[in-house]
Parts: structure tokens; sequence; C-alpha cells
């Protein structure tokens, strides 16, 4: 990577849905977006899944039935970054806001999910947090302590605090580069976190993406086009 002197510097990257357009699934705020068809407040938060748990089921049983067709696989970016991690002598997390398995199947191991995964459930009754890749419905008993009505996807809503975020912030306060990849910068803690390896590691930073996201002043470097065109050259 031309752009870093330090051969060895550690690297946080941060991927949003743009990473996974081209493997076939949908971002959320482009026209063709998953919020263009529904109304966040109704699918995405804890008040939406108490008034109303079936459609908050519907809404992430056919996401999770999207990532179970066959055709949707990791693409050249995924596994670009995969092969970054095995290759650079240094530490890279990847940190993603996707709650896709893409990644991980792409080989990815030092891998944040920080909104959550689509293939996991947790129970509200218990401390249950399991692979899930099946339907979920609201009289579904959970498997292990046997109640029904508790069970609901493993995934960060708007209000709820997302995950790790111990670890990222110490992660982004050593990092020497910070890349940010097909995300759109507009929801929180996420779209702070360029200003955060700036600030408290002083790190170089890219972004790369379809077009300028909305923080994209703050990036000392950036390039525009498809993450299948640009993270493969980029990373190597
Ligand atoms: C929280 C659920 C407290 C899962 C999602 C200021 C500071 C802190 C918080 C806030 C704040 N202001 C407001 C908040 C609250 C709120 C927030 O950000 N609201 C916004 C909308 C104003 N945030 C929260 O509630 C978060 N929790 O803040 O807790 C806290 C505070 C401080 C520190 C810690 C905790 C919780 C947010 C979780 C939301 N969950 N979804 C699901 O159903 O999937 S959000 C949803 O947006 C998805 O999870 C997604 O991951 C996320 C980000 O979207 P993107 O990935 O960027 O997707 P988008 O469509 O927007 O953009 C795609 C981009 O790709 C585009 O730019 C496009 O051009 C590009 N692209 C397209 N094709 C390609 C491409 N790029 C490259 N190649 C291509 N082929």
């Amino acid at each position: 990577m031309e752009i870093l002197r330090d051969e060895a510097a550690p690297i946080v990257i941060l991927t949003g849905a743009g990473i996974s357009k081209e493997s076939g699934l949908h971002t959320f705020r482009d026209p063709d977006g998953i919020w263009a068809k529904y109304d966040i407040s109704e699918v995405a938060t804890p008040e939406a899944f108490v008034n109303n748990p079936d459609l908050v089921h519907y809404f992430y049983n056919d996401r999770r039935a999207g990532l179970r067709d066959p055709a949707i696989v990791p693409n050249a970016a995924h596994l670009a970054l995969a092969r970054l991690e095995s290759e650079w002598p240094g530490d890279v997390l990847l940190v993603t806001q996707n709650v896709d398995d893409l990644h991980d199947r792409a080989g990815s191991k030092n891998l944040i999910h920080m909104h959550g995964e689509l293939l996991k459930i947790r129970c509200n009754h218990c401390d249950l947090l399991t692979g899930w890749a099946d339907d979920l419905a609201r009289e579904t008993p959970c498997p292990s302590c046997g109640k029904a009505g508790g069970l609901r996807p493993h995934v960060v809503w708007f209000g709820e605090m997302p995950l790790e975020m111990e670890r990222i912030y110490d992660a982004l306060g050593k990092c020497g580069l910070f890349i940010s990849i097909g995300t759109s910068g507009n929801v929180y803690p996420a779209a702070g976190f360029v200003q955060v390896a700036r600030e408290e590691a002083g790190a170089e930073t890219v972004e790369l993406n379809l077009e300028p996201s909305s923080g994209a002043t703050l990036f000392d470097h950036s390039a525009y086009g498809a993450a299948t065109d640009l993270v493969p050259g980029f990373v190597t």
C-alpha cells in the first residue's frame, strides 16, 4: 500500500452495505435501498419490536432468506480484505456495519459485526445467543429456556448500543491507517470513526465508495467507483 510509510502499521477498516452490493444484497439509503421500502421506525427499533413483532420478524426473515440464496457469495472486495489480513505484517481489524456473513465467508478472522449478525438470534428471557438460518416467529420457543416471545434477531436497532465499542475505539486510537469502504457515513457512531482515527492516532484516512459520503471531506485520500474495482487494487 503506497500511502503507508510504516510497512507494519495497524489498520482499521470500516465497511458498509456498498461492499456487498455487487454480491446481490441491497444497500439501505440508495434509491433502490431497503429504507425506500420500509420505514426504519417500523422495523429497526426496539419500539417496533414491541408494537409489531410480526412485521419485524417478516422483515428479517425475508433478508435471512435472501442470504440463503446460493447466488449470494462474497465478491472480489470481500476476498481482497481477507487476503490483506492474512498478508499484512501488522494488525488488521475489520469492523463491519453489515449484518450479512460475506466477510466471514470470505475468510476474514479479526472481524467485528458492530451492528450484529442476521444469522444469529438471542433471547430476551435467558442468555441464549445462537446461530439461526431459518424463519423466526413471535411464537417460536427459545431452544434454551423454552419460553416463547423472547427471541429476536441479533441485530443492533436504532437507539441500541452497537457491539464491541471498547475494542473498536482502542484499535482506532492506535491505527496508522483507517479505510472506510461502501458506507454513506450517515449512521453514528460508525460515521465518527474517521475523526477518532485522525485526532487520536494521527492516522492516514482513506475513503473507497461509489460516491462521496457525508463525511467525505474528513478523509486524506479517496477513490470513487465500485468496491470490486477499487478494493482489490488498493490493498495490493
Ligand atoms: C447508538 C439495523 C448510542 C440492522 C442499522 C451521533 C452520535 C451517536 C449516535 C447518534 C448520533 N446522531 C444520531 C445518533 C443515533 C443513531 C443514528 O446514527 N441515527 C442517524 C440515522 C442520524 N444511531 C444509533 O441509534 C446507534 N446507536 O448511537 O447508541 C451510542 C452513542 C455513542 C457511542 C456508542 C453508542 C445504532 C445504529 C444501528 C443502526 N442499525 N440497521 C439492519 O437491519 O441491518 S443501521 C443501517 O445503516 C445498517 O445497519 C447499515 O449498516 C448502517 C449504515 O448504512 P451503510 O452501510 O452506510 O449503507 P447505506 O445504504 O447508507 O450506504 C451505502 C453506500 O455504499 C452508499 O454511499 C453508496 O454510494 C455506496 N455503494 C453502493 N454501491 C456500491 C457502493 N460503494 C462501493 N461499491 C458499490 N458497488
